[in-house]
């Protein structure tokens, strides 16, 4: 998508609810009045967006979550998610940031800092500004509805046969799952092999094997993983680079994984970094935390990766960040212009999590890698219904997943398969 997409816009607004805003028993603020802050942040992000007040058309969803009283001062946040021709959709977040103590042993002016913040009210709605009305033309028709990159992670090193039978595992299964997730809408691929007993291998002959009969069915684009799986050495992990593929995952940072531990040291992500380079190969940068982006960030003010960088933010691994809306916009506000971002997220997180990257303007990857499951306890028949449900979803949003001659462009992949 471009970079200069209006969707993900936010604005915030901070004010302390005092006694007029009280409208019942105990001081309690009614709902209304919170809903009338979303309307004046609503006509904030219409404002910047159009240049026009714009008008609230309709509430898809709200959440009455905490009760609000007098003293207590709210954080309210607003999101573009989407933009159409005329309708604009917005999600909303009230949080209750200080309160007063209303403990009978304290002074009636007592109060504190709510730490976390906690959320008061959240909801969904569509405002709209008629065409005659918007003033500012910087949402041209491209950017209305922006491109998506769609990535089906196939096999991973973790997931078993035992866990689901959908698991491909021969060059052959994995070949007939990429060639499906591509007619559904995947652009790319992220692979992993496995040994003809299941368990993970990085051989760079095994990758070979799986990639030219991918390479035999299908155009979709090949990104290898380095990851691999935890515990094996850099040099192992460095096999399907013999391959010369056309991406390849950079893991930028070491994190609890489970119950274990995924080492990515200083050094060894830089040695992995050049050895992508020296492959001709174009990195996508795995962040699990914060910090992994300033490591690329790091990294590419060393000269090791050159822009535009691709990030993919990986969310909810048990020891890694979480899997929540505002920590996709957090991260996704950290890094360069001109780069591109996505989200993996790990098991029950996946729809959510994907869907959210996709309402703010990111890529998302889908697969058995990361989830197994179509929906709660039916298992996906391989990565394709995964792809299915997160194109559909895309669509259904604006977003518009591209096929991998585009996904190449996008990703200044130069070299082709
Ligand atoms: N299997 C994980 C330990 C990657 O492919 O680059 C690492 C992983 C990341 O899957
Ligand atoms: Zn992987």
């Amino acid at each position: 998508m471009t970079m200069t997409s209006p969707v993900g816009l936010s604005v915030t607004l901070r004010l302390r609810m005092g006694a007029h805003d009280a409208h019942y028993a105990g001081e309690l603020v009614d709902g209304a009045r919170v809903l009338a802050l979303f309307g004046d942040v609503a006509t904030e992000l219409l404002i910047r967006l159009d240049g026009d007040e714009g008008l609230f058309r309709a509430y898809e969803a709200v959440e009455f979550l905490a009760p609000v009283y007098a003293g207590d001062y709210l954080e309210v946040r607003g999101v573009l998610t989407a933009v159409g021709t005329t309708s604009r959709r917005m999600d909303f977040e009230a949080r209750k940031v200080i309160a007063n103590l209303r403990d009978k042993g304290a002074a009636a002016s007592a109060a504190g800092v709510v730490e976390p913040a906690v959320v008061v009210c959240r909801a969904r709605g569509t405002c709209v500004v008629p065409k005659p009305l918007q003033r500012i033309q910087h949402h041209a028709a491209s950017e209305m509805a922006p491109e998506a990159i769609l990535t089906a992670a196939l096999v991973g090193a973790e997931v078993t046969r035992e866990q689901t039978p959908h698991l491909p595992i021969t060059a052959h299964e994995i070949a007939d799952d990429a060639a499906r997730c591509r007619e559904a809408g995947a652009a790319v691929v992220h692979l992993h092999v496995r040994k003809p007993d299941g368990t993970p291998s990085q051989a760079t002959e095994l990758f070979q094997e799986a990639i030219d009969r991918i390479r035999a069915k299908t155009d979709v684009i090949v990104q290898t993983s380095t990851g691999g799986a935890v515990g094996m050495s850099v040099d192992e992990r460095a096999g399907p680079l013999g391959c010369r593929p056309e991406m390849a995952t950079l893991n930028c940072g070491t994190l609890n994984f489970g119950a274990d531990v995924f080492v990515n040291t200083r050094p060894q992500i830089r040695d992995l970094a050049q050895r992508i380079r020296a492959a001709g190969s174009v990195p996508e940068l795995e962040c699990y935390e914060v910090g992994h982006i300033d490591e690329a960030l790091t990294l590419a003010g060393e000269g090791l990766l050159a822009p535009p960088l691709h990030f993919q933010f990986v969310l909810g691994v048990p020891g890694g960040i979480g899997a929540r809306e505002p920590i996709i916009q957090f991260m996704a506000a950290q890094i360069p212009r001109g780069s591109t971002w996505g989200v993996a997220a790990v098991g029950r997180h996946q729809k959510p999590m994907i869907e959210a990257a996709l309402r703010l303007g990111g890529h998302a990857r889908v697969g058995l890698e990361d989830n197994i499951y179509l929906s709660k306890g039916v298992l996906a028949e391989g990565s394709a219904p995964l792809v299915r449900q997160a194109v559909d979803y895309a669509r259904s949003i604006g977003r518009t997943p591209v096929d991998p001659s585009r996904a190449r462009t996008l990703l200044g992949l130069e070299k082709g398969p």
